[in-house]
């Protein structure tokens, strides 16, 4: 496989699925909550998904597709060529502010990411990397991330985590948030990567994520020397729910060490 005609086939199906999602906000949205009433779906995010899933299955028969609205495989591995799709990130975003939102998508081979995407609907950008091949925003190539120290650290965080919660230490949460320099909550997990690799935020954290919100960012954010795992220091099996942090190196070490202790990990 020619993992550059690969690129170019996945940019041209992310464009086109974002040109119909963006020409979908004119018409009503059909709206359904899923295991909790805050956790939502629209018939774009099944649409969306359906679309990759059409193109991806004629045009590459043996490749297989995990993704979060269910219409892809039955994924248990990641052997061969594997597809992992968030058709939409963000889907509250999407509902609520018709902006902030992303399609993510990582391609991974025997359970190596080759290739990652997130693409940020509205803002019109597109975040890539290749393994190896470094990271770009559209055609500009990125640096590799500097060091940063905790108290000069702005954080993605969600609010929720910082309320106490059956994942994390409630102390150490609140010790963060009253060392560092600020925190952001986007709404996108994906965003909220791009965010790290393109250096709008030094650390991104999150008590439970999918495979889906983070296999495209990850491709990316170890070409700008991110480091990913969990919050148990360890590494992302990309199949099961897990906490997840994307971070500068170093800081990440520091928030895991003296600011960060899992109660209990999604994944176990
Ligand atoms: P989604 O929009 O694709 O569902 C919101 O803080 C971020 O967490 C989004 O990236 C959202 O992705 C993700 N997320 C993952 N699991 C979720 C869940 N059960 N409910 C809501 N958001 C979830
Ligand atoms: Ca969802
Ligand atoms: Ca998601
Ligand atoms: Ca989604």
């Amino acid at each position: 496989m020619d993992i550059h005609k690969l690129d170019t086939y996945a940019k041209s199906l992310i464009k086109e699925a974002a040109y119909n999602i963006k020409t979908s906000l004119s018409s009503e949205l059909i709206i359904e909550s899923k295991s909790e009433a805050n956790d939502l779906v629209t018939n774009i995010d099944k649409e969306t998904e359906k679309f990759f899933i059409k193109h991806i299955k004629s045009d590459f028969a043996e490749h297989r597709i995990f993704g979060e609205e269910g219409f892809g495989d039955d994924i248990k591995d990641l052997s061969g060529y594997v597809w992992l799709l968030d058709p939409i990130d963000g889907t509250t975003n999407f509902i609520h502010q018709k902006q902030n939102f992303a399609i993510s998508l990582g391609i991974y081979k025997d359970g190596v990411g080759i290739l990652g995407y997130i693409y940020n609907v509205m803002e019109d950008t597109l975040l890539s990397g290749s393994l190896n091949g470094g990271a770009y925003l559209d055609d500009l190539r990125l640096p590799k991330l500097g060091a940063s120290s905790v108290e000069e650290a702005v954080v993605g965080i969600n609010a929720r985590w910082v309320v106490p919660n059956r994942y994390v230490h409630h102390e150490g949460m609140v010790n963060l948030l009253k060392t560092v320099r600020g925190t952001r909550s986007l709404g996108s997990a994906a965003i909220e990567i791009s965010y790290v690799v393109t250096g709008k935020l030094d650390a991104y954290i999150s008590m439970r994520l999918s495979p889906w919100d983070i296999a495209g960012g990850m491709v990316i954010a170890k070409e700008v020397g991110a480091i990913a795992t969990n919050l148990a220091f360890e590494h992302l099996d990309l199949l099961n729910a897990d906490s997840f942090i994307v971070s500068k190196p170093g800081l990440h070490e520091q928030l895991l060490t003296d600011y960060i202790q899992i109660k209990q990990n999604p994944a176990d």
